[in-house]
């Protein structure tokens, strides 16, 4: 089993922080620990507009505090993101973010990111095909 706080992360190689200064992603789960996906805590910070295009990976992102907005930039649809919303990007849609308070999200990708991911600028993730 494995147990970890966000206390002990906090400081740690699993506390990325993006280069943008838009985000800080607190990763509990990296590819190392085994489990098929990553699983993070990000903060992403008011007043932040931080364009994404996983191509490499499917994520899915539950709001557990905090406001903000996602659009869709395949569809142009914007959909409000607050307290209980959980968004899935199920087809590596590009999309913009923005927050207008702090967003504690909870984040889980698949396949399971590495660990010092930050996005490049395509806004991706890499594929990493060996970290051991
Ligand atoms: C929601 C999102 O994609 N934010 C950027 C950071 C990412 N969630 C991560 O690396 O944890």
């Amino acid at each position: 089993m494995i147990v970890r706080t966000l206390d002990e992360i906090i400081g740690t190689e699993r506390d990325v922080k993006a280069e943008n200064g838009n985000w800080v992603s607190r990763r509990f789960l990296l590819r190392k620990d085994g489990m098929g996906f990553s699983f993070h805590e990000t903060i992403i910070y008011a007043g932040t507009e931080t364009y994404i295009w996983y191509k490499n990976h499917l994520e899915a992102v539950y709001c557990v505090a905090g406001k903000g907005e996602i659009e869709d930039l395949g569809t142009g649809e914007i959909h409000p993101i607050s307290d209980g919303t959980m968004y899935a990007l199920n087809t590596h849609e590009k999309h913009y973010l923005r927050a207008t308070e702090d967003m504690r999200l909870v984040c889980v990708f698949n396949p399971p990111i590495t660990g010092t991911e930050v996005h490049d600028r395509e806004g991706t993730y890499p594929i990493v095909e060996d970290d051991s």
